[in-house]
């Protein structure tokens, strides 16, 4: 497979989150990817994302979370948005198995972040990591009932790689 990105990220236009968080941690770290629309031939669950990188032999990754944890671990080496701490990055983790997990109900996962995060600013360690970014995508306006999820939030969503994750995302969800 040939590209002049180093990665493809195959991922549908449109509303579905999971692969508009991969493209926010790739706008993170500063790495080039192209992106091609509905092609699920690399997963075997016929889902997106997926990712291939094409400096690792075209290696192909999928499932979201796993996609964000490869990213960190192997390219996020100044430690921007993960941990090095062993422990610290099992709780990184942990944080990431409860996204995925929670997907399907949102307003239990909602409760969990706001008792969090009435006690701390980021999930894990003093600033925002991949395990917050990982939920970015959730569609929010429960403001009232989740204050902290609310301000925390809003200060992922004002990020400039999520801005123009959002951007790309609008315009593509006629
Ligand atoms: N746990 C998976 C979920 C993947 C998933 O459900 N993808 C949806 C879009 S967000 C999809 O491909 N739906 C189309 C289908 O099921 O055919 C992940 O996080 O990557």
């Amino acid at each position: 497979m040939s590209s002049s990105k180093q990665f493809t990220l195959f991922t549908t236009d449109g509303a579905p989150p999971n692969g508009w968080k991969v493209m926010i941690v790739l706008e993170e770290l500063g790495l080039s990817y192209e992106h091609n629309p509905e092609y699920t031939k690399f997963n075997p669950n016929g889902r997106i994302p997926a990712l291939i990188d094409h400096h690792a032999n075209d290696f192909a990754i999928w499932e979201s979370d796993a996609i964000l944890s490869y990213l960190v671990e192997k390219y996020d080496t100044e430690r921007k948005i993960s941990f090095d701490r062993f422990e610290v990055k099992i709780i990184q983790l942990q944080w990431l198995f409860f996204q995925a997990s929670g997907q399907g109900g949102t307003i239990r996962v909602f409760g969990v972040l706001e008792d969090v995060l009435s006690k701390r600013t980021w999930l894990v360690g003093d600033k925002c990591s991949v395990a917050d970014m990982s939920f970015t995508t959730y569609g929010f306006n429960f403001e009232a009932e989740f204050p902290a999820v609310a301000k925390w939030h809003a200060s992922m969503t004002s990020r400039e790689s999520v801005k123009k994750v959002f951007s790309i995302r609008k315009a593509t969800t006629a």
